[in-house]
């Protein structure tokens, strides 16, 4: 680690998604010399490239604008790079380093042969015009398009990039090369290769893991109080499974404060996040003041601050700190399921796990969307289009399967489960293997 660190210096995200790979495998890898001898690990923690280029765009004002932009090709050891993109003001490359790591992990979990990458911008889609988020995703694929193909490398959406960005993205894309090639990017629209419940499937797929978790304390998912961070896609999926479900979503939160909601989220109040997602203003608040008589909004508090059964992180890394688990547990919060890509500080994760709150990692809980993306690429190679029935019943299957990997590594001696440990060990176990296999490369 302290190598690593020399070679990376203040790159503090991808030092603690390393750091915890490397404390959960630590006994394993020891068990396997032949890990050891082809280096695996030196290998693993490095990308295989990173491209980085300028993206220049004229705004409505008529001002250049000017970003950086970053494709980072992590690991292709079980399949193609596949991962999201995410346009937000703080992207670096220290950040899209951590989440291809992460999602290199992640994919090998889902059973599907994806390799890991994670791409984006530091463009800032907060008060941006339709116009503008559709010339910056253009300017964006005139470099990137060199980069990807449906046999090499997968965008999909993240953080800031929804059904709208990849409606222009693919656009530009199809000009550029002079094919429709519908493998190139997933999360398209339903008329266009896209898969039907792909834009729900991180927030379903998430409950569905939830729901083996409690299954084993032979407990439900109805009945119980929940609180999630954003009103994002994510968050969006996971309060429509929550209230089908029969759960109560009394929190909801942004950057500028929590929407409480006594009563419980409800069919009109979900709708409504998607507009406020694509409004672009990136407030909570607006909620409360589009339902005063059901939302109620506290300034600058989060949603760990709100009395609940279940936290779902559904928004950024880092959101959930040691001092928000100690409330959440004070407040009687028993299971904390991460949704977000490393939603949780390592001392949060620690605290859950020493005053006997459920927790499970953001990579085993959110590979429901980019399983589901690699469902959008089978029907896409095979001209397929599957019911939201066929799409479904194998996300059940997909999240049941990863919940039996983090059962079979992370099964402590005395009968609970590590899921850190266990979705780390099985995604490890499954790269290093590959890996080995195809030699030093
Ligand atoms: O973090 C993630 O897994 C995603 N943003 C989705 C990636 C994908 O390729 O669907």
């Amino acid at each position: 680690m302290t190598r690593l660190q020399a070679k990376h210096p203040g790159e503090s995200e991808y030092l603690q998604a390393v750091q915890e790979v490397l404390e959960s495998v630590e006994e394993i890898y020891n068990q396997h010399p032949e890990f050891e001898k082809a280096k695996i690990v030196e290998r693993m923690v490095e990308p295989d490239r990173i491209f980085t280029f300028r993206v220049t765009w004229v705004d409505d004002a008529g001002q250049v604008q000017t970003n950086l932009a970053y494709r980072v090709q992590f690991n292709s050891a079980i399949g193609p790079y596949k991962g999201g993109l995410r346009f937000h003001k703080a992207v670096n490359p220290s950040m899209l380093k951590f989440l291809g790591f992460e999602q290199t992990f992640k994919n090998a979990l889902t059973t599907l042969p994806m390799g890991g990458a994670k791409g984006g911008s530091d463009f800032d889609p907060v008060g941006k015009s339709d116009a503008e988020i559709m010339r910056f995703c253009q300017a964006f694929m005139l470099e990137l398009w060199r980069c990807i193909g449906p046999d090499q490398d997968i965008p999909a959406g993240d953080v800031g990039v929804g059904a709208r960005e990849i409606g222009y993205l693919n656009g530009m894309y199809t000009k550029l090369a002079r094919q429709y090639n519908t493998g190139v990017l997933t999360g398209k629209g339903m008329n266009w290769g896209g898969s039907i419940l792909r834009p729900e499937a991180t927030g379903y797929g998430a409950l569905y893991f939830l729901q083996n978790m409690l299954k084993r304390e032979s407990k439900e998912v109805q009945g119980h109080k929940i609180a999630v961070s954003g009103f994002g896609n994510v968050a969006w999926g996971a309060c429509k499974k929550a209230v089908e479900l029969g759960a109560k979503v009394v929190a909801i939160s942004g950057p500028d404060g929590v929407c409480q909601i006594p009563g419980g989220i409800d069919s009109e109040m979900i709708d409504y996040m998607l507009e406020m997602r694509a409004s672009n203003r990136n407030r909570v608040e607006d909620m409360a003041e589009r339902f005063p008589e059901k939302a109620h909004f506290v300034a600058g508090k989060k949603a760990w601050s709100v009395p609940c059964d279940i936290a779902l992180p559904c928004a950024f890394q880092n959101e959930l700190d040691a001092e928000d688990a100690a409330e959440l547990k004070a407040n009687g919060c028993w299971c904390c399921c991460e949704v977000s890509n490393m939603g949780c500080q390592p001392d949060a994760i620690k605290f859950f796990q020493h005053n006997g709150v459920l927790f499970a990692p953001g990579k085993a809980v959110n590979a429901g969307g980019v399983a589901t993306s690699g469902l959008e690429m089978t029907q896409n190679a095979n001209h397929l289009s599957w019911s939201a029935q066929e799409v479904d019943s194998k996300l059940h299957f997909i999240m049941h399967s990863i919940h039996e990997s983090c059962v079979k590594y992370g099964t402590q001696p005395d009968g609970s489960i590590d899921y850190v440990k266990g979705a780390n060990i099985a995604g490890f176990m499954k790269v290093a293997t590959a890996m080995l296999e195809q030699g030093v490369i």
